[in-house]
């Protein structure tokens, strides 16, 4: 399905008025508007291949309809979102469930809806139905050599496969860990995934950056082998310039003070990007911003601040990307609105008067500093969040238009009722 300009226009003629008194207020609220709006323009957020269809749980899995059943469907769906949004413009992809078999077709399909392939993931969480070792003690860190050679030789495969599409990184998600205090040692473990990262930054090509993501617990519950964002950044920095620490908002101990993991991390020049989600009890995987917004703009707030003492493009020194899971929403619409909240709390980390923030923290005046955090967090930016869109040719507002323009009836009757998306 293939979104008609036409009606995106009509959409937003619809609604041009409101819009447009609601602009000229926020304008009046916030000096900045205009350079915001452009920041918004350039920033893109890339979806996740494996987010397109129903997930699941530990307890049972209600499919939706018309899911996405081919790594061609999935482009076709990232399309439709970035079509009503013009923020979704990266893929990002998930090997083996998204193999290539015919790069040339693939990457002619991404540009037909002005897709770029954002960072390739790599999969050494479960067995693949034709490897000859098992990862159920691990990947990287397994003790035994031929199991750690497989799942390096599986990364570097998918370096290939990403290479050949664009891309130009590689996110490193693992499993490995224990269930059962004395299960591994610790130091070996360590060092066994140390020299195997080694093994894959070593295939790494001059411009790509390899981002290893960390998390607390889960599959494993005793330990895990890159359990925090100091573990990461121990391996990271022992691998070189190109390997940077990849934080997803739901991968941390409850509590945790993200937005200050972030700074040191950016401050060292070693934050490489962002899985976007929310959650109140571990890796839930919910919509961004559905839970903690507040959160999420602190975190931005870091972000910004950060990225500019460091002369950083916001839009393409890190890479940003959702990571989340849809067992009762549409997934479509479940990012339209993660994208949503993701924009906002950007565009509200960009009207922080950056200067009074600063003067208040050499004064220590609590008070102020407080307020001015506050101050933004508390103005509503959505019109310029939408002008951003109106001005790329997307949709002023892109959930009522899905819902409009019955974008889910028509991929089921494309697709049928009972399609599972390939990967979960
Ligand atoms: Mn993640």
């Amino acid at each position: 399905m293939i979104l008609d300009s036409n009606k995106i226009a009509a959409h937003n003629e619809g609604l041009y008025t409101a819009h447009k008194n609601k602009l000229v207020f926020t304008a009046s609220e916030i000096a900045q508007s205009e350079s915001i709006i452009q920041k918004l323009i350039d920033f893109q957020i890339a979806i996740p291949s494996w987010a397109l269809g129903t997930g699941g749980t530990r307890f049972g899995r209600f499919a939706g309809g018309g899911e996405p059943r081919s790594l061609e469907e999935k482009i076709e769906d990232v399309g439709l979102l970035h079509a009503l949004n013009k923020a979704s413009g990266a893929i990002s992809l998930h090997i083996p469930w998204d193999t290539v078999t015919d790069y040339k077709s693939i990457k002619a399909l991404a540009a037909q809806h002005d897709l770029k392939f954002d960072a390739v993931n790599s999969n050494t969480f479960q067995d693949q139905a034709n490897s000859e070792h098992s990862y159920k003690f691990g990947s990287l860190q397994n003790v035994n050599k031929a199991i750690r050679k497989q799942a390096v030789q599986h990364n570097i495969d998918v370096i290939q496969q990403g290479a050949e599409l664009g891309s130009n990184s590689l996110t490193i998600w693992l499993a490995d860990g224990s269930n059962f205090p004395g299960q591994l040692n610790f130091r070996k473990a360590y060092e066994n995934t140390l020299e195997s990262l080694q093994e894959i930054y070593a295939a790494l090509p001059a411009d790509w950056k390899l981002f290893l993501e960390y998390k607390c617990a889960e599959p494993n519950f005793y330990s895990t082998t890159v359990a925090d964002w100091g573990q990461s950044y121990s391996y990271v920095k022992k691998l070189g310039d190109k390997a940077k620490t990849l934080v997803d908002l739901g991968h941390h101990l409850p509590n945790a003070n993200i937005e200050q993991i972030v700074s040191i991390l950016l401050m060292d020049d070693k934050l490489g990007g962002f899985h976007f989600n929310d959650s109140k009890y571990g890796d839930d995987d919910l919509t961004a911003g559905a839970l903690k917004p507040y959160q999420l703009f602190l975190i931005f707030s870091e972000l910004v601040e950060g990225m500019d003492a460091r002369g950083m493009n916001h839009a393409t020194d890190l890479g940003w990307m959702i990571d989340a899971s849809h067992n009762i929403k549409d997934p479509m619409e479940d990012l339209l609105q993660s994208v949503e909240a993701i924009m906002i709390a950007y565009a509200q980390a960009l009207s922080v008067d950056r200067k009074a923030l600063e003067i208040a923290q050499n004064e220590n005046d609590v008070v102020k500093a407080q307020e001015i955090l506050q101050n933004a967090f508390r103005t509503d930016v959505r019109a310029l969040v939408a002008e951003a869109r109106l001005r790329s040719g997307a949709a002023l507002n892109p959930v009522a238009l899905y819902r409009q323009l019955g974008v889910r009836e028509n991929l089921i009757g494309e697709r049928g009722l009972k399609t599972v998306a390939t990967g979960l």
